[in-house]
């Protein structure tokens, strides 16, 4: 429900009175489906609760809802609350805005009112900080506070999902507080509207008509990224154009600032670290060089007089072309620094990316981020912060998690995670991430021993760093509903829900997710529930079994590739990751090989380092394994290879009939739209099945057990495919 629709236009003017009416409530009612069934209104669609018994707790303590205060976010507060409440129970609600006795839902910062401080205690305000709610029922009142009215929309969109996903909202008692400060999405937006990656059409930034034209979709998407508690944002793409640092653009940039302000919502932009060469005919971009300091200082001060509040730069620098301080021979703490000093006054800070690898380098592409990052540790300003991504290749289905997590002590680290399924099927396969993101999250570095997981790590509480964020790579666009596939908006608002409490399971996550987006009815939720937790590793099954990686085709990624020998880097070559050969198949990363497990510590080492005890899902990440080795299974590898790309294959198959079962639970648009995609999906899983056994087979010289269905066509057809016009690249 997008809360400032165009409203619907009586233009029935010759018919009686009553035919009048019907057909308006007819046209009212068929805009409202339409705008409900497709997406748009991702999980704040704010439909009628449809259990009798709840509609009427609820209404009982809605009677009299007030909003303290006043403020832009306050009136976001004041708009959203009227329009949730008029979805979910149909009556249409006086929001007041000053107290009364008689108030039963009380809204507002806890010193908006002398009334609201004595019901929460000083300790429970101490401990929310600026962003953490509380949600309080006292006799007769429930209460939604913080210190901030930012807290306060957080409390609210809390409050508002009890009610869509159908739980009780009386005798509450919640104090939530983020884990994270910094809970971010990467838009790899381009300015000429293209998305790198991007897999939904185009950039939602309208570029052309900003500032002048504020689309209602800016309005929609700060929404809904309060609602998951995203507080930041980067609008452009990290392979940057400087051009986003004139002051044409700046104007733009901040007019969507303005629009995402009263959400709580931050603006950084990716920095091109060659632009005063660009912009400004410099000679370098030297960052020890005074005029480069002097034209960022400037440039910093510039964007700050359009945006007091900007959030500062992320930076992607000498990595795959992008310039950066090595064309200076200076390290990447000092183009941080450099920057840093620049946003400094303004309290803004620097984003510096850690995803480097250089093609002059022979060393193991796993290991070129650590190499080059470790030795700085210590060397970065009090206000940089170092992103690194999740795995030290590149956003697989299945990575190790990155060395660099416990190795920079005095670093504070953030996570980047790829919600844009670039290697995990694109816009065409249903893959829920929540599973993934825990899996690294909770994985521990034993960086000080045991229970020092990534997550503790990236909330800086292991090593006492005041700054921690994790972000993920957005994958929004133009399509009516956001992300492209229906079922991809899930991953969205996992990554906002896992940033702000990365504890919560998967499993709630989906369900919550599913109950507001879809349905409330049980036997629904807990069927779909289960295809969005397997499907992760369904893919990983059908994609990259055992550890292998990195074997999508080139340039676009979309299908297999593991053939792929030609291209000028060597990293970016399949072979070089499965080095598939008479012998075996697998990237021995160990003592005997490259060494990059060494990267990690000894407990974590011993966990992969033997091929007979190492966690099979990352046999091919760390071994070179013969085609004969027996895995835990007592299948020969080859033949463990054939089992996992089939039951990848049939596992898709069980999703399908799995969803075929819900077709009178879900809205006939959505039901059909990932009905035709669950179709596509098996195709794809086939072509992965087929392309990489008949193409793997090649060395191993062994049959496809014959149970199992064979490849209907040649490897030379699955070579000969081309797609050039595939999306996102
Ligand atoms: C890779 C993408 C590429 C990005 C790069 C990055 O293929 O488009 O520019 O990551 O993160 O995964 O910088």
């Amino acid at each position: 429900m997008s809360v400032n629709h165009p409203c619907v236009k009586d233009n029935v003017v010759t018919i009686t009175y009553m035919k009048k009416l019907n057909l308006l409530l007819l046209f009212v009612l068929a805009c409202f489906c339409v705008q409900a069934e497709n997406g748009y209104d991702l999980w704040l669609r704010y439909l009628p609760v449809s259990n009798p018994v709840l509609l009427q707790q609820y209404k009982q303590q809605l009677v009299s809802p007030v909003v303290l205060g006043s403020s832009s976010t306050v009136s976001v507060i004041r708009t959203e609350l009227a329009s949730a409440l008029k979805g979910l129970t149909g009556n249409a609600y006086t929001v007041s805005s000053s107290l009364t006795s008689t108030n039963t839902l009380i809204i507002g910062k806890a010193d908006a009112s002398k009334i609201l401080s004595p019901l929460v205690t000083k300790e429970e305000l101490k401990q929310l900080g600026e962003e953490g709610f509380i949600l309080k029922a006292k006799p007769g009142k429930t209460i939604i506070t913080g210190n901030t009215d930012v807290a306060v929309l957080y409390g609210l969109f809390h409050y508002l999902r009890l009610m869509q996903s159908n739980q009780p909202i009386t005798n509450l008692n919640i104090i939530s507080v983020p884990k994270l400060k910094l809970r971010m999405l990467n838009h790899w937006d381009n300015m000429n509207r293209t998305v790198e990656r991007g897999y939904a059409g185009f950039s939602i930034w309208d570029w052309h008509r900003l500032p002048g034209f504020i689309d209602q979709r800016y309005i929609d998407y700060a929404r809904a990224n309060a609602s998951i508690g995203i507080n930041a944002v980067t609008l452009t793409n990290v392979n940057a154009n400087a051009l986003i640092l004139t002051p044409a653009y700046l104007e733009k940039v901040k007019a969507l600032a303005d629009v995402f302000r009263p959400y709580g919502i931050k603006v950084f932009l990716t920095a091109r670290f060659s632009a005063p060469i660009e912009l400004a005919r410099l000679k370098t971009a030297d960052p020890l060089n005074e005029d480069v300091k002097a034209w960022w200082n400037n440039k910093a001060n510039e964007i700050y007089s359009y945006i007091p509040d900007f959030g500062g730069f992320l930076v992607k620098a000498n990595s795959e072309g992008q310039p950066g301080p090595q064309d200076y021979k200076r390290t990447h703490a000092e183009g941080a620094n450099m920057l840093a000093n620049a946003v400094a006054p303004h309290k803004g800070i620097v984003i510096w990316r850690a995803f480097v690898y250089a093609a002059e380098n022979p060393v193991d592409r796993h290991k070129q981020a650590y190499d080059d990052f470790v030795p700085l540790d210590g060397k970065f300003n009090d206000n940089v912060m170092v992103q690194v991504k999740n795995g030290a290749i590149d956003f697989m289905p299945r990575e190790p998690f990155h060395p660099l997590f416990g190795a920079m002590p005095k670093t504070p680290l953030m996570m980047e995670f790829q919600v844009t399924q670039e290697y995990l099927g694109q816009a065409t396969n249903w893959v829920f991430l929540a599973p993934l993101f825990k899996e690294v999250l909770d994985a521990d570095t034993y960086a000080k021993g045991k229970n020092s997981t990534v997550a503790k790590v990236i909330d800086g509480s292991l090593d006492n760093h005041a700054l921690n964020g994790m972000t993920g790579v957005a994958n929004i666009g133009t399509d009516i509903n956001w992300c492209g596939h229906p079922m991809a908006q899930a991953n969205w608002y996992a990554l906002g829900r896992l940033a702000w409490n990365y504890n919560l399971s998967s499993d709630a996550i989906a369900e919550e997710w599913l109950r507001m987006t879809y349905s409330n009815d049980a036997a629904f939720v807990q069927s779909t529930k289960q295809i969005m937790l397997r499907s992760r590793e369904i893919m990983v099954d059908y994609m990259n079994p055992i550890g292998l990686h990195h074997i999508m085709a080139t340039g676009h990624h979309y299908g297999p590739g593991p053939w792929v020998s030609n291209l000028n880097r060597p990293e970016w070559n399949p072979v070089y990751y499965h080095k598939a050969d008479s012998i075996g198949i697998g990237f021995n990363r160990t003592s005997t090989g490259s060494k990059a497990i060494e990267q990690y510590f000894p407990e974590v080492r011993k966990q992969w380092e033997n091929i007979a005890t190492c966690d099979e899902k990352y046999l091919l990440w760390f071994h070179h394994a013969s085609w004969n080795h027996t895995m835990k299974s007592g299948r020969s590898l080859w033949n463990e290879l054939c089992y996992k790309y089939n039951t990848g294959v049939d596992s898709v198959k069980w999703m399908q009939r799995e969803w075929q079962k819900q077709q009178t639970k879900v809205d006939a648009q959505r039901f059909k739209e990932v009905s035709m995609l669950l179709n596509v999906q098996l195709e794809e899983a086939k072509w992965w099945r087929n392309a990489c056994l008949l193409y793997f087979q090649t060395f191993s010289k062994q049959p496809i057990p014959s149970n199992y269905e064979q490849p209907d066509k040649t490897l030379d057809y699955y070579k000969s495919l081309r797609f050039p016009f595939a999306p996102g690249n």
